[in-house]
């Protein structure tokens, strides 16, 4: 390790020092010295870039420092920059989510997270796709609440006594009810994957309090807490969560929810993000 002190041990996967590089690598690649908003796009919510504007530039994830290459062949994570309509602002879009399930890795999980924070973002916008416990139909967009962190893991590490008191915004929200006032409220359960719940695993969230099951947002959040944003979560229900539903689970079919939903989820990241910047 004689070679990793100073300036490279700084820069050590999951640190502020390689969330600053990458926010500075992001920045001159956009030639955009600020974006004020960061959005992650999740399960079924991969359309949500094109709508919201001009897109200023749009780079492999793989090319800014911190990010691995994707695990899933063709599907290299994207970063966008994008000019939000009816703004002066610029949104980062994210579409190079890494799941704790592929590597165990709570700091590779806030690397994008705090890299949005170095750009500028004091907003950080969640979406995924999640089972329901509660019988909310396929198709459904739920506002994420409150979370249960199930994975035993966390994206902190020192004494950061972080306030969660609050995670997800009131005020955001607020503003997405305002917009869509049909949309159920719910707590929001990460489960470590990459398995599906068991039924029982189901029941026990649901008597723990939780609304829907996932495999990611949580550890997110509260990077993107820990990081000073203001935290937004959405919820796409492709399937009712294991042992709620008439059947199994099957991907195929949560894919083809998404597929479904992608026009009205890309509408809505349209709709709400500029709402968000004028809250
Ligand atoms: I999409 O039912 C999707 N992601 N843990 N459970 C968990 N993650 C999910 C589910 C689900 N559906």
């Amino acid at each position: 390790m004689a070679n990793r002190t100073g300036a490279a041990a700084e820069r050590a996967e999951g640190s502020e020092a390689l969330a600053s590089e990458a926010a500075e690598a992001f920045a001159a690649a956009a030639g955009v010295e600020r974006h004020e908003i960061a959005v992650v796009l999740g399960s079924g919510w991969g359309a949500g870039a094109e709508r919201l504007g001009p897109v200023t530039a749009q780079v492999p994830a793989e090319s800014i420092p911190g990010f691995a290459p994707s695990s899933t062949p063709g599907h290299a994570g994207m970063l966008t920059s994008v000019q939000v309509a009816g703004t002066d602002a610029h949104a980062l879009v994210i579409t190079a989510r890494s799941h704790y399930y592929e590597r165990r890795d709570s700091l590779g999980v806030a690397h994008p997270i705090r890299m949005a924070a170095h750009t500028g973002a004091r907003i950080m916008v969640l979406t995924n796709g999640c089972g329901a416990i509660r019988p909310w139909a396929p198709g459904t967009v739920a506002i994420v609440r409150d979370h249960l962190n199930l994975t035993a893991a966390t994206p902190l590490a020192g004494a950061a006594f972080v306030d969660l008191t609050d995670l997800y915004s009131r005020r955001l929200r607020a503003v997405v009810s305002t917009r869509y006032p049909d949309l159920p409220q719910g707590v929001y359960a990460q489960f470590p994957g990459p398995q599906y719940e068991t039924p029982a695993e189901v029941r026990a969230a649901g008597i723990l309090g939780a609304d829907l099951v996932g495999m990611s947002t949580a550890l997110e959040a509260i990077a993107a807490r820990a990081a000073g944003m203001e935290v937004v979560g959405l919820s796409l229900i492709t399937n009712p969560a294991a042992g709620t539903g008439p059947g199994g689970l099957d991907h195929a079919d949560v894919l083809a929810t998404g597929r479904l939903a992608a026009e009205r989820l890309a509408d809505m990241i349209a709709v709400l993000i500029p709402a968000f910047l004028m809250a």
